[in-house]
C-alpha cells in the first residue's frame, strides 16, 4: 500500500473518524492479501492461433470445423441468429440468454468453400470460415458485413484460463453504437472502451469511461446492412474501435476495425443481421423481452438523496399538488434507512412509513425505494444474521467472508450468482412491500466498496458460485447487478404475483431488460452532462435495454434555470422521467428556478401526462418487438449516412421526433430529418425530409415533430383515450398502433391498429378491420391540415 492509497482510503467516505478509517485500511489490506493469495500469478504465457483447417463435421444448424490447435462450432438458429464458439465453447452457460437459447435452424447447412475453407449457408446469412480460421458474415447477396481474423490466445505456461484477442473488420462506412451506457455517443468514436462495470466515484461527464453498465454488445450500422454482435463473456476486457474510411477518387478504402481483448472467459459470439428493428427483435428473443413497467412508472418521478424526513416528503408532494403539477412517484434514497442499513427504516424520521405510502397512493403517487446490495456487518441485524445462516456472502480464497466498506460501514456482499442466495435476497422485498413501496431502485451494485485499492469493488480473487460452476470475481463482477436484479424480480413476482415489478438498476449486463431498466447514474451537472445523459439512453436502447433516463438537472451542484429546464424538457420525452440529485446538491423542484421555469416545466409535465398512452404503447411494443422507445434518427433508414452521425435528436416510437436543446442560449436549432413529411407539433408547420431544417426552440419548449400520417394515442382532457392523427402527405396514408394496458398486472393488453388516409379533402382514421364502421371507437383529432 502506498501513501496515496492510505490517504484515499482514510478519506474515502468522509464520515466516521479515525477508528473507521483504520478499519477501512485493514479491510483493504485483507483484500489485497486475498488477491495475492487467491489468484494465480500470470507467469510465462504461450501464444496460440487456430492453425490450419483439418476437417469439418456437419451438425444441426451448421457444425464444427476442426483446426490444428482449436475447433470452431457454428450454429445458425431458427430466428436467424448466428452463434460461433472457439475451443468447444457452446451458447450455454450464459447469463445473457433467456432460457436455453433458440433451436438450430435445420435448413442451415455446412458445406465446403473455396481454398479449403467451409461455409454455413442459411436464409438470411452466410458464414464463411477460411482455412486459417477467419470468419466472415455475409448477406445472402454475398456482401461481407464483418470479418473476424483468426483469434489469438495467450495461455499460462503452467495451465489455467487463457486471455484472448479477436480483431474484426467492418465496412469502411460502418458506424459503431452500443457497448452499454457510454457518455460519449451514441455513435462511438474511435478509441478504447473498457468492459468493466465501474462507479466512477464522482459525477461523470463525456470522456469518463467505463461507467456503471457496460456490455459487449455492438450495433454496427453500414450501407449493406445493420448487424448486432455480442461476445458472450463477462470478464474484464477492452474494445478498441476505429471507423473506416472510403477512399476518395482513386484512393483505397480503409475498413473499420474492432479489436476485442478479454482477460479470460469463452471466445464465443452471436451475430444478428438485418434492419435495426429486426436485429433488436432477434436480440430480445435471445436475451428476453423487456419488462413492461407499470403505467405509473411512465409518469413523473421525484427523487432526492436527503429528503431527510416524512415531513419533507409531504412538503414536496404538497408543492406539486398546490401548483397543479402532475407527480406519479417519489423515491426514497439511503437516508430513509436506519444507519444506512438495507431493508430497515429510520423510524424517528420516517415514522409509520406505510401510512405515508397509503396517503400518497390515494393521490396516485407511488413510493420507490433504493436498495443497495451490501449488508452491514452486525450480529443482531436480521439481514446480516439470516445471510450468515444462509452462507449468502461472498468469501475469499481462504474461506473468509470478504468485507468492504459502503454507506453503513463495514459490509458484506451477497453472492447473487447462487440461486439459493437470490431466493433469500428476494424474500427481503417483503419488508419493502409491507412498508408500502411499489418500486425499487438498485444502487451501488457494480458492486462498490469504498476501500479497495486501484478499483472500488470486490477483490478479483473473491469467490462466487456462478450457478454451481464456481469461479471468481473476474468472471462474476459484470453480472453481479444482473443477478441482483433477477433476485429482486423473482422475489417480487413471488411476493406480489398480481403486479408487474418495477425495478431499475444502476449497473447491469446483457439481458437485464428482462427484469427492468436503468438510469444514467450520477451525471455531472453541466451542458455536457445533459448531452451525456442522452447518449446513455440511446446507447442502452440499442443494446436492448429500453427503459432509462437521467437525473434531471444533473446529480451535483446547482444547474442554471436554463440548464434545469432544458434537462427537464428532454427527460419528459424519455422513458424514465425523474428529477434527482445528491445530498449536497441544490434544489431540483420545478418551482425553485423562478416563475418562467415553473410555467415551462408545467407544460412539459402536462404534455408527458397527455402522452402517457403513447408511452404505454411503446412499453408494450418494446416487450413484443425489442424496439426501444427512444430510437436513433437512422432507425428506419440506416442507409442514410448523414443520420448515422446525428446524436442530438431522436425518434420516440415511430410517430415523434424529439430535438432537445443541448446548448445554452439557443432559441432555434437545426434538425436533420429522416425522409418524409414532418410537422412541428406546436406550429403545425410542415417540413420535408430528408435534409436539415431550422426550427424554433424557444425556452418554453423543445422542438417535437410528428411524422405525417402518424396516429398517436393521447390522454384527452377528461382522462379518456383520444387519437391524435397527423395528416398524411398528399396521396399517402399512415397509421399507428395503440396498445392499451389491462391495469398494472399481467392481463393481456389490447392491441388496436389504426389507418389514416385522405378521403377527398378530409383525413379519415379507421381501426384496421373496422372499415364498415363510420367512426373509430375513440375521439380523433386530425392535425396538420392547414400546413399545405
Ligand atoms: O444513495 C445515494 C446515491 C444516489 O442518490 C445516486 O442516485 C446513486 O447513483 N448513490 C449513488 C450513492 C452515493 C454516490 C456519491
Amino acid at each position: 500500500m502506498d501513501g496515496r492509497d492510505l490517504v484515499r482510503s482514510v478519506k474515502a467516505v468522509g464520515s466516521g473518524g479515525a477508528a473507521q478509517g483504520l478499519r477501512r485500511v485493514r479491510a483493504a489490506w485483507r483484500r489485497r492479501r486475498a488477491d495475492a493469495a487467491g489468484l494465480p500469478r500470470r507467469g510465462a504465457e504461450r501464444a496460440r492461433v487456430p492453425g490450419t483447417v483439418q476437417e469439418a463435421l456437419p451438425g444441426p444448424g451448421g457444425g464444427v470445423v476442426r483446426f490444428a490447435r482449436s475447433e470452431l462450432r457454428i450454429t445458425v438458429t431458427v430466428n436467424g441468429a448466428v452463434f460461433w464458439g472457439w475451443d468447444g465453447a457452446g451458447p450455454e452457460p450464459s447469463y445473457a440468454l433467456a432460457g436455453s437459447g433458440p433451436e438450430p435452424d435445420p435448413r442451415a447447412v455446412l458445406e465446403p468453400d473455396k481454398d479449403g475453407g467451409w461455409r454455413v449457408v442459411a436464409k438470411r446469412v452466410t458464414v464463411v470460415v477460411s482455412r486459417h480460421g477467419a470468419v466472415e458474415v455475409r448477406t445472402p447477396g454475398g456482401v461481407t458485413l464483418r470479418r473476424d481474423l483468426p483469434p489469438r490466445w495467450w495461455e499460462p505456461a503452467d495451465g489455467g484460463g487463457a486471455r484472448w484477442m479477436q480483431r474484426s473488420e467492418v465496412a469502411p462506412d460502418a458506424r459503431f453504437f452500443g457497448l452499454g451506457g457510454r457518455a460519449t455517443g451514441p455513435r462511438l468514436a474511435d478509441g478504447t472502451y473498457r468492459l468493466w462495470n465501474t462507479d466512477p466515484g464522482r459525477p461523470f461527464a463525456p470522456g469518463d469511461d467505463p461507467l456503471y453498465l457496460t456490455m459487449p454488445v455492438q450495433m454496427v450500422v453500414a450501407d449493406a446492412s445493420t448487424h448486432l454482435v455480442f461476445h458472450d463473456t463477462s470478464w474484464d476486457g477492452t474494445v478498441t474501435l476505429r471507423e473506416g474510411e472510403e477512399g476518395a477518387g482513386s484512393g483505397h478504402d480503409r475498413a473499420g476495425s474492432c479489436e476485442l481483448r478479454m482477460d479470460g472467459g469463452p471466445l464465443r459470439c452471436w451475430v444478428m443481421v438485418g434492419t435495426p428493428a429486426r436485429v433488436l427483435r432477434v436480440w430480445a428473443s435471445l436475451t428476453g423481452s423487456p419488462a413492461v413497467p407499470p403505467a405509473w412508472a411512465l409518469g413523473h418521478h421525484h427523487a432526492r438523496w436527503g429528503f431527510g424526513s416524512a415531513q419533507e416528503v409531504r412538503r414536496i408532494v404538497a408543492g406539486y399538488r398546490e401548483r397543479g403539477l402532475p407527480l406519479d412517484a417519489v423515491h426514497l434514497d439511503i437516508d430513509h434507512y436506519e444507519g444506512h442499513r438495507v431493508f430497515t427504516v429510520d423510524r424517528d424520521r420516517f415514522p409509520e412509513l406505510p401510512v405515508l405510502a397509503e396517503e400518497l397512493r390515494r393521490d396516485g403517487i407511488r413510493l420507490v425505494s433504493i436498495v443497495d446490495p451490501a449488508v452491514k456487518v452486525e450480529p443482531g441485524n436480521a439481514v446480516y444474521d439470516s445471510g450468515c445462516a444462509e452462507d449468502a456472502f461472498v468469501r475469499d480464497a481462504s474461506g473468509r467472508v470478504v468485507e468492504g466498506v459502503v454507506w453503513p460501514g463495514e459490509a458484506v456482499y451477497p453472492d447473487f450468482t447462487h440461486a439459493r442466495v437470490r431466493q433469500w435476497w428476494g424474500g427481503h422485498y417483503a419488508e419493502r412491500l409491507a412498508q408500502g413501496f411499489a418500486g425499487f431502485w438498485h444502487d451501488m451494485n457494480e458492486p462498490v466498496s469504498f476501500t479497495a485499492f486501484g478499483e472500488n469493488t470486490l477483490p478479483r480473487s473473491a469467490l462466487h458460485a456462478l450457478e454451481g460452476r464456481g469461479g471468481d470475481h473476474r468472471e462474476a463482477h459484470n453480472v453481479y447487478a444482473l443477478c441482483m436484479a433477477q433476485a429482486a424480480y423473482e422475489g417480487l413476482r413471488a411476493l406480489a404475483p398480481r403486479e408487474r415489478p418495477f425495478l431499475f438498476s444502476r449497473s447491469g449486463w446483457a439481458g437485464m431488460q428482462r427484469y427492468g431498466g436503468t438510469w444514467s447514474g450520477d451525471v455531472a451537472t453541466g451542458w455536457s452532462g445533459l448531452r451525456a445523459s442522452l447518449s446513455l439512453v440511446m446507447g442502452l436502447g440499442l443494446c436492448g435495454v429500453p427503459y432509462s433516463g437521467p437525473d434531471v438537472g444533473g446529480f451535483d451542484g446547482s444547474p442554471s434555470p436554463e440548464l434545469y429546464l432544458r434537462w427537464f424538457q428532454l427527460a419528459s420525452y424519455l422513458p424514465l422521467f425523474r428529477t434527482h440529485a445528491s445530498l449536497r446538491a441544490g434544489r431540483r423542484e420545478p418551482w425553485e428556478f423562478g416563475d418562467d421555469v415553473l410555467e415551462h416545466a408545467r407544460v412539459a409535465l402536462t404534455q408527458r401526462r397527455r402522452l402517457l398512452p403513447y408511452f404505454v404503447t411503446l412499453a408494450h411494443l418494446a416487450r413484443r418487438t425489442g424496439a426501444p422507445y427512444v430510437r436513433p434518427l437512422w432507425w428506419g433508414t440506416p442507409e442514410d449516412r448523414a443520420l448515422r452521425d446525428c446524436g442530438d435528436a431522436f425518434l420516440l416510437g415511430d410517430g415523434l421526433l424529439v430535438a432537445p436543446v443541448l446548448d445554452p442560449g439557443v432559441d432555434r436549432r437545426t434538425v436533420r430529418l429522416p425522409r418524409g413529411r414532418w410537422y412541428d407539433t406546436v406550429t403545425e408547420k410542415a417540413y420535408q425530409g430528408p435534409g436539415r431544417v431550422v426550427v424554433d426552440a424557444p425556452l418554453s419548449r423543445i422542438p417535437v415533430l410528428a411524422r405525417a400520417g402518424a396516429v398517436l394515442p393521447v390522454r384527452g382532457e377528461g382522462g379518456g383515450l383520444e387519437l391524435e392523427a397527423w395528416a398524411p402527405a398528399p396521396g399517402r396514408s399512415g397509421g399507428g398502433l395503440v396498445v392499451r394496458d389491462a391495469g398494472d398486472g399481467w392481463g393481456e393488453p389490447e392491441v388496436e391498429r389504426y389507418v389514416s388516409r385522405w378521403k377527398g379533402r378530409r383525413v379519415v382514421v379507421r381501426r384496421d378491420g373496422d372499415e364498415g364502421r363510420s367512426e373509430p371507437v375513440h375521439p380523433v383529432r386530425v392535425r396538420g391540415l392547414g400546413s399545405g
